[in-house]
C-alpha cells in the first residue's frame, strides 16, 4: 500500500495511507539510499509503499520518486544535505507588515527559493488586526504588486479569523509549505485553519522582536478540509542552497519573461547597457523593491 510522510525522527516514520489510516513504520533494513548525498532517506512529504511485516510492524520498503523537495545543507563540512520535506505543491510565506514586520527582501528571496524548487509560491499576510492606516495601504500596494507578478497574495488574521476561508480555498486538496520569521504566526494559523490541530505557538519575547523559534523540527499535518500543511521550523531552513548555479532572473517571472530583449545574453541586469530589465523598471513596469531584492540577492551569491 501507498502511504505519505507525516513525521520523521530518524529511525521512526508516521505515515498516512491513501485510506487515511495512522500508521508507524520503520525502513526495510537495507533499503538503499536514493539519493545518497543526504542524510536522509526519507523525509515528510515522501511517498511511500508500505507493507506489514510477519511481525506485525508497517515497514517501508520504497520511496517514490520525488517531484520536488527542500534541502538544508549539513552543519558539517561534508557535502551532505538534509531534505526537510518533498512534493510539495504550493510554498507559502507568512508575512507581517507589524509585530514582526517582514522585509520584502525576505518575502521575495523565499519566493525566488520556492521557484528555484518549482514550487508554486503564494505571500500571506497575517495580523492584519494590528495594522493601523498607513500599514493597511503599504500592505496593499504589496499585495497588487505580487498579484501582478503571478503570486497569489492572502491578507489575514489568525486570532481574529479574518479571511480563513480564502486561505482554506487556496490550500484545499495541497500540500503546502508554510515558513517565515518566527512570530509570524505560522503556528497560530495552521491551528485556525483547522480546529483538530493544536500546535505549539509561543508569545513573542519583548527583548527580540522577531521572536525566539518556537517550532523546532518541520512536521505535516492533515487538513480537514483537505490537503496537508508543513510547518516549518523558521526560516533559517528554507535557505537558497538548492538554487544552483542558474541565472538568478530565472527566478523572478517578471524579469525572466524579459530577459530574451537584454542586449547581451550573459547580461546581468546591473549596469549593462541594452538592458530589458532595467530599462522596465525604469518604466515602473517591474517594482523597484523586487529589483532592489534581486540586486541584494545577485551581491549575496557573488
Ligand atoms: N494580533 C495578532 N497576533 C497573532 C496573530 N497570529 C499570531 N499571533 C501571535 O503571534 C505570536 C507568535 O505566534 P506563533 O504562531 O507561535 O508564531 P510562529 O510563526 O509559529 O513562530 P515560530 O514557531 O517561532 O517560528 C503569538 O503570540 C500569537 O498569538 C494575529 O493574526 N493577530
Ligand atoms: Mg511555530
Ligand atoms: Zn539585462
Amino acid at each position: 500500500m501507498e502511504a505519505i510522510i507525516t513525521k520523521s525522527t530518524g529511525s521512526w516514520f508516521s505515515a498516512v495511507t491513501d485510506d487515511k489510516r495512522k500508521l508507524e513504520c520503520r525502513l526495510r533494513g537495507q533499503m538503499r539510499l536514493n539519493g545518497s548525498k543526504s542524510t536522509n532517506p526519507v523525509a515528510v512529504g515522501d511517498r511511500v509503499r508500505l507493507e506489514v511485516s510477519e511481525a506485525g510492524d508497517s515497514v517501508i520498503h520504497e520511496v517514490l520518486d520525488r517531484k520536488n523537495y527542500i534541502v538544508r545543507k549539513s552543519i558539517n563540512l561534508s557535502k551532505q544535505t538534509h531534505v526537510i520535506a518533498a512534493n510539495m505543491d504550493l510554498a507559502i510565506v507568512i508575512a507581517t507588515i507589524a509585530e514582526p514586520r517582514t522585509s520584502a527582501g525576505f518575502i521575495d528571496r523565499f519566493l525566488c527559493t520556492a521557484e528555484a524548487y518549482r514550487i508554486p509560491g503564494m505571500v500571506v499576510f497575517n495580523k492584519i488586526d494590528l495594522l493601523d492606516e498607513e500599514e493597511t495601504k503599504t500592505m496593499k500596494e504589496m499585495m497588487a504588486m505580487y498579484d501582478s507578478i503571478g503570486y497569489k497574495s492572502i491578507a489575514v488574521s489568525a486570532t481574529e479569523r479574518i479571511n480563513l476561508d480564502e486561505l482554506k480555498a487556496a490550500m484545499k486538496d495541497k500540500v503546502s509549505l508554510i515558513a517565515g520569521h518566527s512570530g509570524t504566526g505560522k503556528s497560530t494559523l495552521v491551528n485556525a485553519l483547522d480546529n483538530n490541530l493544536h500546535l505549539r505557538t509561543g508569545e513573542i519575547s519583548s527583548v527580540h522582536l522577531k521572536g525566539k523559534h518556537t517550532t523546532t523540527f518541520a512536521e505535516m499535518f492533515e487538513l480537514e478540509f483537505g490537503g496537508f500543511v508543513i510547518d516549518t521550523p523558521g526560516i533559517k531552513e528554507f535557505g537558497l542552497s538548492g538554487m544552483g548555479d542558474g541565472d538568478l532572473a530565472h527566478y523572478f517571472p517578471e524579469m525572466l519573461e524579459r530577459l530574451s530583449n537584454c542586449k547581451y545574453y550573459n547580461c546581468k541586469h546591473v549596469s549593462e547597457p541594452g538592458c530589458a530589465v532595467k530599462a522596465a523598471v525604469e518604466a515602473g513596469e517591474i517594482s523597484i523593491s523586487r529589483y532592489s531584492s534581486y540586486l541584494g540577492m545577485l551581491e549575496n551569491k557573488a
